[in-house]
């Protein structure tokens, strides 16, 4: 689509073959201990909770991100010379406005190559971006980062991988390796991952993070249960299930759970499925993995990339790291 603001593309590559919530819900609660992975949070209430967390003063995560980016946007720029920035999980874009315009600064930029599973956020964050910054492209990525990389056009510029928020966190920690791999493949030598990660520190705090005073988060973790009584026909009690969030200590992840206040059996009518619950079992929502550099740098390294830079906040609350591709041996 060209626009009169300007150069918008947009590709769609959610398809027949998707991992869907059905999917998940029949693999997730049939298992002996029962989960739901977390992309499942965020339907139209789900974003709007999680963007009341981002606010929340117990949660410091996005505004710590986004003051180690307002203190390190122009130095990024300088360093990669970026012209394109890929980002994955996009959503409406905030943070990353502080990128583009470092980059317009720098007279760098050319376009803007943003992944989400909205079409709608997709077009009107693109449509936005036209208009703020006169003569970029944008190329967006309807699809799933994880499975649709494939998806992006050849780099004709240096290119940022941008995946922030520390979501990299959700991933276990096996597949987060095999997926900074594939980031890894998708890195020409001149090309770098931006990636923004939530640090270990005392238990109290994360914890605190997790568990906000005015129970958004709680909200948030339900509100999973309403999404799949709404997609899939099931009759979840949302007051029957507790909101449990705390630090492994061992694992270094926050896990969030559900935990069924009674015995109970539920239907999920779609799926033609019964699932009991007992009282006080419990249903595993969220993981998210807190990182020290020295276990990001394991990581990059298993994963064949090499950590370049590693940003912080003067507390050490939270990481925005630069990678790139290891050189070939
Ligand atoms: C969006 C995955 C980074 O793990 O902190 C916030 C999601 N869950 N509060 C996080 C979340 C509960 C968030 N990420």
């Amino acid at each position: 689509m060209k626009t009169a603001l300007g150069d918008i593309e947009i590709v769609s590559r959610l398809g027949a073959d998707e991992r869907t919530l059905a999917f998940d819900v029949l693999d997730g609660l049939t298992r002996p201990f029962k989960e739901i992975p977390p992309k499942h949070f965020y339907d139209t209430e789900g974003s709007r909770l999680f963007e009341a967390i981002c606010h929340l003063p117990e949660y410091y995560p996005t505004r710590t991100e986004r003051t180690i980016l307002t203190e390190n946007a122009a130095a990024i720029v300088e360093d990669t010379g970026a012209a394109e920035l890929v980002e994955l999980g996009s959503g409406v874009p905030s943070k990353t406005l502080l990128l583009l315009d470092a980059m317009q600064e720098a007279g760098t930029l050319d376009r803007y190559m943003p992944f989400d599973v909205s079409e709608v956020v997709l077009t009107e964050s693109a449509k936005m971006l036209v208009e703020r910054y006169p003569g970029l492209r944008v190329f967006g990525v309807v699809g799933d980062f994880e499975r649709h990389l494939d998806a992006l056009p050849p780099a004709e510029g240096p290119r940022v991988i941008v995946f922030l928020g520390g979501t990299i966190g959700n991933f276990p920690p096996g597949s987060r390796r095999r997926f900074l791999r594939s980031l890894g493949r998708a890195l020409r030598p001149q090309d770098r991952l931006l990636l923004g990660t939530d640090l270990v520190k005392s238990p109290a705090v994360l914890e605190a993070a997790y568990n906000d005073s005015a129970g958004v988060t709680a909200a948030f973790n339900r509100n999973m249960l309403a999404v799949v009584n709404r997609e899939l026909d099931a009759d979840f009690d949302l007051e029957a299930f507790e909101h449990v969030a705390f630090f492994d200590r061992e694992q270094e992840w926050i896990e969030m759970r559900l935990r069924a206040l009674r015995s109970m059996d539920v239907r999920v009518g779609k799926l033609g499925l019964d699932v009991h619950f007992a009282n006080r079992e419990e249903l595993r929502t969220e993981i998210s993995a807190k990182f020290t550099r020295e276990r990001l740098e394991a990581d990059m390294r298993a994963a064949g990339l090499v950590l370049h830079e590693f940003l912080t906040d003067p507390d050490d609350l939270f990481a925005v790291s630069l990678s790139g591709a290891a050189p070939a041996r």
